[in-house]
């Protein structure tokens, strides 16, 4: 691959920098990574990883910068968001290059993820404006309560390889109109994407009167980077993507130095094909939410759970889907699924099938390694759909590779038991044109997800919701809504216009 010119300013002889620190490019002190495009093994270029005291110095700057930043007045900060906005759509095509290069998308979806950063600049410029707090009728005379949204601080960001631009631009574009600044740990294996993500921020507060030098700050390295950027208590919130374990490690810590924290965990993601469903509507979000990013997503499609009646039918159909798709380089249009990120992610793929064939399930197709017209170095699978004879423990796990299950049902509420049933809770849907189920699925007797979708599949939220889930999924709530919140912290002002100080609760103290 050529460099992209996007890097080009962050080089230090010919590797990548392990810290930036606003506009500065620091060589990291840490060892040497050397990672891989999963489209063909290549190595992408070396990153110098960060040491914990680069982690420190990147966190004194971000702490430096929001002592200014949270000056701006609000719209105005959405005024540099905007331009970020601007900027990222100029550079849309050479920024989804490098998410197909280093996390192995295709261009479509590459594409799709800059979209979304694009988004969420266009949300977090509207709330600029919008930080409203209430103001509350106080019990007492001649006095006023109001409450208001202040900026928090310097925040950390860590996320995974499998969204390197858009799950960080959720977190930093919101932050950034919150009046706070952002030190990111990306997934090592997305660090040069990550780079151009931020420079990108870099360049438009290069000319931004008012911008203070380290807006954003990027911090590579492995678990030791992540770990010592978790437990700063400079820092009053962790918002951290990637797995349970990840996040549990996370929660710890962070909740141990009563820090806040963000978490966006994994999913196990069902849908639930009805007796009305509308089959030919179903296959194509079924195919679309299994196999789109090589299943890859947090909120790909794990678990299909489909009325006894359907399960031969639309088995049929997807197993046929299934045998059309085109599998291989990325780069090439029309291929809608590229590769695995990594052997590893293969190697569990297998292992689960293993499983579930132990448990009493049939695999309908997929599972076999591809290697004739796909690149050479890369982990190319075919996706798989395994037919199982009730919900058993393999199915309570996530795999993050294209493998559906499919189990059967007689009844609406055994459906749902099952549904909500496992230890994540992220995202869910409902295929079915009879709409007490789709509200019963809605209710608070149905999905207990955070994502619940009626015709459509479980992955591809769009920006304007809060993103999130429940349970194992760790409970935040990211990107729309009034998620903004989670960036500022509240205060509640009672100001005494009048001349006498009553008490309130009607207390009489030395009267
Ligand atoms: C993720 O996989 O971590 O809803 C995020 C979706 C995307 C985001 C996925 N908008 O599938």
């Amino acid at each position: 691959m050529n460099i992209s010119t996007l890097l080009l300013p962050n080089l230090i002889d010919g590797a990548a920098p392990g810290c930036v620190i606003g506009a500065k490019s620091i060589a990291g002190a840490g060892p040497v990574m050397n990672p891989k495009s999963p489209i063909n093994g290549q190595p992408t270029l070396p990153v110098s990883s960060c040491s914990t005291a680069q982690v420190g110095l990147a966190i004194v700057a971000a702490t430096g910068s929001f002592n200014s930043w949270r000056l701006v007045p609000a719209p105005r900060r959405g005024e540099l968001v905007r331009q970020v906005g601007d900027l990222v759509r100029k550079n849309k095509a050479e920024l989804a290059e490098l998410v197909c290069w280093e996390a192995g998308k295709i261009r479509a979806e590459a594409e799709g993820e800059i979209q979304e950063w694009i988004d969420v600049c266009e949300f977090a410029v509207g709330l600029s404006r919008q930080l409203y707090g209430n103001s509350i009728a106080s019990e007492r005379p001649e006095h006023h309560l109001i409450e208001q949204w202040q900026p928090l601080g310097p925040i950390g960001v860590i996320s995974a390889f499998n969204f390197p631009a858009a799950v960080w631009a959720w977190n930093a574009m919101v932050a950034l109109v919150c009046g706070d600044t952002i030190v990111w740990k990306p997934s090592e294996q997305t660090s040069l994407t990550a780079l151009a993500c931020h420079e990108m921020v870099t360049r438009v507060a290069a000319n931004f009167e008012g911008a203070p030098e380290a807006l954003s700050s990027v911090i590579i390295g492995d678990a030791e980077v992540g770990k010592s950027l978790v437990a700063d208590e400079r820092l009053p919130l962790i918002s951290a993507t990637g797995s349970t374990r990840m996040g549990r490690a996370v929660a710890e810590v962070v909740g141990a130095r009563l820090g806040r924290s963000l978490l966006e965990l994994g999913g196990n993601n069902a849908m639930i094909v009805a007796p009305s469903a509308d089959l030919d509507l179903a296959v194509r979000a079924i195919v679309f939410a299994a196999v789109g990013t090589c299943g890859q997503r947090c909120t790909s499609l794990r678990r299909l759970i489909v009325h006894r009646d359907h399960v031969h039918k639309l088995s049929k159909q997807l197993q046929s889907s299934y045998a059309s798709l085109p599998i291989g380089d990325p780069r090439e249009e029309g291929t809608l699924v590229g590769p695995l990120v990594n052997e590893a992610a293969f190697e569990r793929m297998q292992a689960s099938i293993e499983a579930a064939k132990e448990q009493g399930g049939t695999l309908l197709c997929g599972g076999e390694a591809r290697s004739e017209g796909v690149p050479a170095g890369g982990v190319y699978v075919e996706p798989a759909l395994v037919l199982m004879p009730e919900q058993t423990e393999v199915m309570r796990e996530e795999t993050f590779a294209p493998l559906t299950y499919v189990v059967p049902y007689d009844t609406l509420d055994e459906a749902i038991a099952m549904h909500n049933g496992v230890p994540q809770g992220l995202s869910s849907s409902i295929f079915t044109t009879d709409v007490r189920e789709a509200h019963r699925f809605m209710s608070a007797t149905g999905s207990d997800c955070g994502l619940v979708g009626v015709n459509i599949g479980t992955s591809g939220a769009e920006i304007g919701g809060a993103f999130g889930g429940e349970k194992e999924t760790g409970g935040g709530r990211e990107s729309g809504s009034d998620s903004w919140k989670q960036y500022m912290r509240r205060s509640t002002a009672t100001i005494n216009y009048g001349t006498a100080l009553p008490l309130a609760q009607g207390i009489k103290f030395g009267e």
